[in-house]
């Protein structure tokens, strides 16, 4: 992917995700176009997009000209200029957006989030002055599953209330979150604002302490197409059990991160070592 995401790492992950889009690109409009040689046509125009993108002659959100304008540019047919671009979005370099063209994919910042801090994810990014905003995937009450019965100890009668939402800054998506809780914590799913810690807060049920797990995952179809990465992208697949002071496990959550906008980074001290004479 990093050829993907040339300059990612440095540029600070904007909220609208990317630059305002220009069209007029002066880039796509001076003159002559000189493909590198070698391979097929349609990979020479690949190579000729992303060199441009390298160096910096086009950057994260501009727009790209329509396909038509590009093939009489290049002077290649419109096939070819399709075939480029689909191999442009599916390594993640070039986005579409429904009706309004293709762009330069933005750049995105890796986000650092403690692992010894039991923070909210709206916690973390406001405090790097990054708004964020959730799309509701799912939300209800069900029937637990056997997992979430054990996990979250339900007796007879409680449901488990699943929230699942795709959290992003601006446009840019970041992760995936699936929470359960039980139903007599959260009897009402839709009634969470923008934070389910704050929400949890209210009610005095806000956890005290978690236990992370943290894999590598190689995201399927499904996940990547709602984090907006190719298919097969590395990510991290998160689960969190968080309890209560009482030591009542409050929420089960499996989350997928995007392995290019995260890093976890834990803090370690020396320890006794083991059997250390006093
Ligand atoms: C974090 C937690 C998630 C929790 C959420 C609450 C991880 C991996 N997960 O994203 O378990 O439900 O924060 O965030 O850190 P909220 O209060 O903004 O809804």
């Amino acid at each position: 992917m990093s050829a993907a995401y040339p300059m990612m790492g440095n540029a600070p992950l904007t909220a609208t995700g990317g630059r305002v889009a220009d069209a007029s690109n002066s880039f796509f409009a001076d003159g002559p176009v000189v493909l590198p040689s070698g391979g097929p046509l349609y990979l020479q125009l690949k190579r000729w997009i992303e060199d441009a993108i390298h160096s910096g002659a086009v950057n994260p959100g501009d727009a790209l000209p329509s396909e038509r304008d590009l093939a009489t540019k290049v002077d290649v047919s419109r096939v070819t200029v399709r075939k480029a671009v689909l191999q442009l979005v599916k390594d993640g370099v070039l986005v579409q957006r429904h009706g309004s063209g293709t762009f330069v994919a933005p750049i995105t910042q890796r986000v650092e989030q403690s692992l010894s801090q039991l923070t909210s994810f709206t916690e973390d990014m406001a405090r790097r002055g990054m708004a964020v905003r959730a799309e509701w995937l799912d939300r209800g009450l069900y029937i637990p599953s056997p997992e979430e019965t054990v996990i979250l100890g339900l007796s007879s009668g409680e449901q488990a209330a699943r929230i699942s939402r795709l959290r992003l800054t601006g446009e840019t998506p970041l992760a995936i979150e699936r929470a359960s809780l039980s139903s007599h914590v959260l009897p009402d799913p839709a009634s969470i604002g923008d934070s389910l810690y704050k929400h949890l807060d209210k009610f005095g049920n806000r956890p005290v302490r978690a236990i992370q797990r943290i894999r590598a995952a190689n995201l399927g179809a499904e996940d990547a197409a709602l984090l907006h990465v190719p298919e097969g992208s590395a990510g991290l697949n998160i689960e969190r059990t968080s309890y209560l002071a009482s030591g009542r496990v409050i929420e089960f959550t499996r989350s997928i991160y995007r392995g290019d906008t995260y890093d976890f980074v834990a803090e370690l001290r020396l320890g006794d070592p083991a059997g250390a004479k006093p």
